[in-house]
C-alpha cells in the first residue's frame, strides 16, 4: 500500500495490478450488452476520429449484485481512505464502450486532455493537496497501443501545467502511456492532466470508471433508488459507516471536518477509519 502511496502523491495516480479476474470482466460485458438494449446511453457527440463512445450511468442501482462488489473492492476502498480520510463517497459508475476507428481516420494522438471533476486549487501550489475526488478506471481488454491506451501527464496534479486548447488532442512531451491489462486498476487523482487513445483495434474498448468524491459533494448517480437504498439500509443495520458513506450517508462528516484544529489530517484520518471499523465489528 504505501508504494502505492507514494507514487500517487509523486505521479498523481497508481495502478493495481490483476484487482478484477477474466470471470468478473466478461461478466461486467454481459451487463453491458444487456444494459445499453434497456436504458438510454450518456448522450455524447459523435467523434468519427477517435470512435464513437457508448457510455452507461447509474449501474449499481440497475444491477447492484454484480456491480456492487464493483465499487466495495476493499483495496480500493482502503487506497482511497488513506489519501482522502474517511469521507469517500461513489459519486458515479459508468461503463463505456468506445468503438474502433480505422487508423486512417483516427487523426489525433489523444482523445481530450482534461482534468476531472472537482480539480480544486490547481495552479495556486507546487505542493500535492489530497484529492477533493479520485477516478478509478477498470479497463476490461488489455490495453496496447491500438485499443488505446490511457495518458497521463505524471506531476500535473500538483503545479500549474495546463494544455493550451490547440494541444488538446496531441501526444504531449513528458506524456505516460499507462498500459495495463485487463482487470488491472489506475486510481488517478483528479487534478492529473490525463487523456485517453483512439482505438484502432478493430474491436470495442471498453473500461469502467468509479468516481468517488468527498461524502458531502453532489452525485451524478441518483442514489435515491430501491436498489441502492436497500443497501444503504441494511449498512445502516450493520454499521457499516464506509458503505453508508459510499452513498452518501455520514452523520458525522459534519463533525469529523471540524476536529481539524489539533492534529495533521492524515492522523485524524486514521484513528476515524480505526473508529469505522471497531463500530462494525462490534456490531457482528
Ligand atoms: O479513455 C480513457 O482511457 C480515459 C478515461 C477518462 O479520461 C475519464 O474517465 O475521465
Amino acid at each position: 500500500m504505501q508504494k502505492h502511496i507514494k507514487a500517487f502523491k509523486r505521479d498523481g495516480y497508481t495502478v493495481f495490478e490483476g484487482l478484477f479476474d477474466r470471470q468478473t470482466i466478461a461478466l461486467w460485458k454481459t451487463i453491458f450488452d444487456d444494459q445499453v438494449t434497456r436504458q438510454p446511453a450518456i448522450e455524447r457527440e459523435r467523434q468519427p476520429e477517435v470512435g464513437d463512445q457508448v457510455v452507461l450511468d447509474n449501474l449499481v442501482e440497475r444491477e447492484p449484485k454484480a456491480m456492487l462488489p464493483a465499487v466495495t473492492h476493499p483495496v480500493i476502498l482502503d487506497f482511497l481512505e488513506r489519501v482522502m480520510g474517511p469521507f469517500v463517497q461513489m459519486e458515479s459508475l459508468r461503463m463505456n464502450r468506445t468503438d474502433s476507428v480505422s487508423k486512417r481516420d483516427a487523426e489525433v494522438a489523444a482523445t481530450n486532455w482534461h482534468r476531472d471533476g472537482w480539480a480544486m486549487f490547481v495552479g495556486q501550489t507546487n505542493d500535492y493537496l489530497p484529492p477533493m475526488a479520485c477516478n478509478v478506471l477498470t479497463y476490461l481488454q488489455d490495453m496496447t497501443d491500438e485499443v488505446g491506451p490511457l495518458r497521463v501527464l505524471p506531476g500535473s496534479h500538483r503545479g500549474a501545467l495546463f494544455v493550451p486548447k490547440e494541444n488538446l488532442r496531441a501526444s504531449l512531451p513528458n506524456e505516460r502511456w499507462v498500459e495495463v491489462k485487463a482487470g488491472d486498476t489506475a486510481i488517478i487523482h483528479s487534478c492529473i492532466l490525463h487523456s485517453g487513445s483512439p482505438n484502432t483495434s478493430g474491436r470495442p474498448r471498453f473500461f469502467m470508471s468509479r468516481f468517488y468524491t468527498k461524502c458531502f459533494l453532489p452525485t451524478r448517480d441518483n442514489h435515491n433508488g430501491p436498489n441502492v437504498q436497500n443497501i444503504v439500509a441494511e449498512a445502516k443495520q450493520r454499521k457499516d459507516r464506509r458503505l453508508m458513506r459510499l452513498f452518501g450517508v455520514d452523520d458525522l462528516a459534519g463533525s469529523r471536518s471540524m476536529a481539524t484544529g489539533g492534529e495533521p489530517e492524515e492522523i485524524l484520518w486514521k484513528r476515524w477509519i480505526a473508529e469505522d471499523r471497531a463500530v462494525l465489528s462490534g456490531s457482528a
